[in-house]
């Protein structure tokens, strides 16, 4: 029976340890990191579809210089966008269908909005069409996560300054919206 309470304090004492290296780990910031688009939808009959579309966090961390990989982990709801825009281009609520900043980069990108088809660029560079993934640190840097399969993903270099905040959009489901914070 001693041995027994002995093993029980061991394991107490170890997960003690565990729970101060994670806050540890918090405290400072990943060079890669990961953002996921997820869903969940809810239905209720005859009175609303909830589309829980989404990035996984509200608020995301990243060293300056490192990478952010953005993964479509949503099935059957089409591409993403990785959009960086400026806090104030946010749509509000209720404005989601008349959102400017989506038009002009919609645009930007070369996507028609009538059709299924791929962009013209998958990705802009302040603004502008290109096919190469751009240096994130401004608003206008944006890449498309692909054709709209699951797991597909595009990977991207942030190189904002310490300090700075990434507000991000996705110019084709406006409600999703996070940020970056760059350490
Ligand atoms: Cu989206």
């Amino acid at each position: 029976m001693m041995h027994r309470k002995l093993v029980v304090a061991v394991a107490v004492a170890v997960t003690g340890v565990a729970v101060a290296a994670s806050a540890a780990d918090s405290a400072v910031a990943p060079s890669k990191t990961t953002i996921k688009v997820t869903t969940s939808v809810s239905i209720k009959p005859n009175r609303y579809i909830q589309d829980g579309l989404r990035w996984d966090k509200d608020v995301y961390q990243v060293k300056s210089g490192g990478t952010l990989k953005v993964v479509n982990t949503a099935a059957d709801e089409g591409p993403h966008t990785f959009t960086v825009v400026k806090q104030t281009d946010l749509p509000k609520s209720g404005a989601f269908r008349g959102c400017k900043i989506c038009d002009t980069l919609g645009k930007a990108h070369g996507a028609d909005p009538n059709s299924d088809t791929p962009p013209k660029f998958a990705f802009l560079e302040n603004g502008v069409g290109q096919d190469t993934p751009p240096d994130v640190d401004r608003p206008g840097d944006s890449g498309v996560t692909g054709s709209g399969k699951k797991g597909e993903s595009i990977s991207l270099k942030v190189t904002a300054k310490k300090g700075t905040s990434l507000h991000f959009v996705c110019l084709i489901h406006p409600w999703m919206q996070a940020k970056v914070l760059v350490k």
